[in-house]
This record gives structure tokens, C-alpha cells and sequence, in this order.
């Protein structure tokens, strides 16, 4: 209970009382970014402004362009196991988990220079888990006090990736060196990266992991798919797709190993790692954002029980209502990706619309395999 009373209390007195929160006055005027300057680093309100305004058209977005790489990361990358990618051109295999030499610099920064405070909670998800759905959920959750109006809420102006942004691939990436004070406690941060490739602070402090993965099956299709939007000529082969996927060639991947690191930390520790499926999210939504809110320790009080908070922050973070956003519908990242990228079917199963049942029964024989040790099921 004192837990409770010192979260509402804290929360209470930085919506209250955060200088930046004075800075909204002066530049009010300029409405569609006001709320942003509130709780965005730099970095991220020039993303901000490039969702809302789109950026002069250029015929190779940001996110297949070369990224200067500095000489300690290209003799790195050089010495790396190496695939062909599903989107640019390589993967490349840097301790146990395949990344893209665009976000080599920041997974090198993040690992070398990232501070992790105790209050903390870093989102940590494998791609295509429904980590635009958890990182709006997670910042609504967390900034309910800030922003208590849901009509007028910065989820209706910016996309969920521009107000939590990755650590590795958004915030390390932009800058070696990011400037992290324009966060408010508790910071709210995201990441793709496996359990053990985590900063040591991050493991060693008492920052808070919220975990989100999703069966095998649906990762693979919605990745497969997502890739397709994101390249500039034709589509990426299923079969192809597939063969590279079960064996563990994927971003982030192998999707296995990414699991069971999380998972692992998740028994061993559970005052740090919190385990979630995309498949419970969706079966019992009140029930695990209840757990998410305890976890945390800003569990919801009857007050905001009796008011429908719970539910409210589910509706907002619906796919129905983030899907439908202007923001979503024509919005992009700083990074060149569209918004509706993000945004497709968010339902459980779709993949029996496109894997065979030969490819299903082959993801199931790895997942049984790979999971044989632990109480894992999708
Ligand atoms: P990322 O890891 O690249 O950020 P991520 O958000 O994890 O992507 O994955 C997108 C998936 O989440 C999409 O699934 P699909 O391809 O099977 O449709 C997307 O539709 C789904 N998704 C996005 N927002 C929501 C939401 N609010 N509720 C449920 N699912 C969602």
C-alpha cells in the first residue's frame, strides 16, 4: 500500500511539478508538438515533427541508407558471421543475436555507455511481438496522472515508437552519447536486443524489464510481411523467409534464444523481468495490464478502478483506435518507416492464411525442441 501512495504521489508531483512541464506555456502555440516538448528528448521531437509533417520525399528512406560507421565498428561487423537479410543487405551474427550493421553504432553505444537507473522500466520485446501496442500501453499506464484526458492524449498526435523510443536502434543510434534528461522519472525505454546482450547496468541495477513475446508462427508472418512493406522491390519469398526464420536468421533472432533469455530472467528474477504473451494480452487484456500496472508498482486504486481507467487505457491503446489515427494512417518515423507499417491485422493465428501446414507443424517441432527444458507454450 505504501507503494501505492509514494507511485501516486511521485507521479502526481511531476505532472504538477516538472520544469518542462512550465515549458508547454511557452510554446503552446504551436499545438501539435506542444505535448511532446513535455516528455521528449531532442532527439525525438524532430521525430515528432517529421511524423507530422512528412519528410521531402527522397528515393532511399533513411532506414536503407549507409550509416557512417566508425573504424572499431566496421572491423567488428567484418570479423561477424554474416546473412543475407530480409530487408537490406546483410545480418550479421554479434553475440548470439542477428543485427543490421545500421544498428551496429548503437548497439555498441547502448551496450558501452547507457546508465541504468534503478527506477527504470525498459520494454523489451522480439520484433513483431506487439511492441507498438505494449509501448503505448506502458506509456499510458505510466503517464496517466501527466495526462489524464484521453481526448487529449499525445497518443493521438504520435505514434507509440516516437514517444518510447528503442535504446539501441533510435536513441544510441542518433547519438553515441544520448542527452537522457529531458526523461522524467521513471524512464520509459525500449529494446529489441536479447537479455544478454543488455548493457550490465541494466541487468546489475534494479530497472524494471517488461518482456513481450508472441507465438512463432504469427512473429514469423507479421515479420514476413512487414519486411515486404519496408523493401523498396518486390516481396521476400515465403519459403525463403521461412528456411531463414527456423534457422534462427532473423533480426534480433534467432527468435528462440531471444525468449529463453528473457524467460530465463524472468524465473530467476521476477522482481526485474515481468514475461508477457501477445496471446494473453489479447485473451484477458484487463487481467495482465493489472498485473503490468502491479509489477511496476503503480497498481491501479479503486478510485481509478471505479472510474474505468483500466479500460479506458485499453481503448485507447486499441488496434481499432491506433490504427485509425491520421498520425498512423499517413505519419512516418524519423527513420523513414511508415506508421501503418506498424499497424496490419493484430490478431492471434493469422498465420494459417499463409503457412502451410507442413511450415506450421515445423515451427511447432522447433518451439517443442528449443522449449523442451522450461513450461514454455505457444
Ligand atoms: P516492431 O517490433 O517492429 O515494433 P510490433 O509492434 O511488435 O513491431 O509488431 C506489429 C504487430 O503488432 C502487427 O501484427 P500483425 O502483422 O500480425 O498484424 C500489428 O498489427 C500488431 N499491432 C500493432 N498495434 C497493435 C495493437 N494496438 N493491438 C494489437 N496488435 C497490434
Amino acid at each position: 500500500m505504501s507503494d501505492t501512495v509514494s507511485w501516486h504521489e511521485r507521479a502526481r508531483l511531476a505532472a504538477l511539478g516538472q520544469p518542462r512541464a512550465l515549458y508547454i506555456h511557452a510554446v503552446s502555440a504551436r499545438k501539435t508538438s506542444f505535448r511532446l516538448q513535455l516528455i521528449l528528448p531532442p532527439f525525438s521531437v524532430s521525430t515528432t515533427m517529421h511524423a507530422h509533417q512528412s519528410p521531402p520525399s527522397s528515393p532511399i528512406p533513411k532506414y536503407l541508407q549507409a550509416n557512417d560507421l566508425t573504424q572499431e565498428c566496421r572491423d567488428i561487423i567484418s570479423s561477424l558471421p554474416k546473412e543475407e537479410g530480409w530487408v537490406s543487405n546483410h545480418l550479421h551474427l554479434y553475440q548470439g543475436c542477428w543485427i543490421k550493421p545500421r544498428y551496429m553504432p548503437g548497439v555498441l553505444a547502448f551496450q558501452k555507455h547507457f546508465q541504468a537507473r534503478d527506477t527504470d522500466i525498459i520494454l523489451a520485446t522480439t520484433p513483431k511481438a506487439g511492441t507498438t501496442w505494449l509501448k503505448a500501453i506502458l506509456f499510458s499506464l505510466l503517464n496517466r496522472l501527466r495526462y489524464p484526458d484521453f481526448q487529449k492524449h499525445p497518443l493521438l498526435t504520435s505514434n507509440p515508437h516516437v514517444l518510447v523510443p528503442f535504446l539501441e536502434i533510435d536513441l544510441y543510434n542518433e547519438n553515441q552519447v544520448p542527452d537522457l534528461t529531458s526523461f522524467v522519472s521513471p524512464r520509459l525505454f525500449s529494446t529489441h536486443l536479447s537479455y544478454n546482450s543488455l548493457p550490465t547496468s541494466a541487468k546489475v541495477s534494479n530497472c524494471k524489464i517488461v518482456y513481450l513475446c508472441r507465438n512463432p508462427k504469427d512473429t514469423f508472418v507479421s515479420l514476413w510481411h512487414f519486411t515486404n512493406k519496408l523493401r523498396l522491390k518486390g516481396t521476400n519469398s515465403l519459403e525463403e523467409a521461412f528456411d531463414k526464420f527456423c534457422r534462427g536468421v532473423s533480426l534480433f533472432g534467432p527468435y528462440w534464444d531471444h525468449v529463453l533469455s528473457f524467460w530465463k530472467e524472468s524465473i530467476e528474477n521476477p522482481q526485474k523481468v515481468i514475461f508477457l504473451k501477445y496471446e494473453k494480452m489479447k485473451e484477458q487484456p484487463t487481467y495482465e495490464l493489472r498485473k503490468v500496472a502491479e509489477f511496476l508498482g503503480c497498481p491501479f486504486t479503486p478510485g481509478e478502478e471505479a472510474k474505468g481507467v483500466v479500460n479506458d487505457i485499453l481503448r485507447l491503446c486499441s488496434f481499432d483506435n491506433l490504427s485509425t489515427l491520421e498520425v498512423n494512417k499517413t505519419g512516418k518515423l524519423s527513420s523513414g518507416e511508415a506508421n501503418e507499417a506498424f499497424f496490419r491485422r493484430g490478431e492471434v493465428g493469422d498465420y494459417t492464411n499463409y503457412l502451410t501446414p507442413e511450415m506450421a507443424e515445423k515451427l511447432d517441432r522447433i518451439t517443442e525442441e528449443k522449449f523442451r527444458e522450461t513450461q514454455l507454450k505457444f
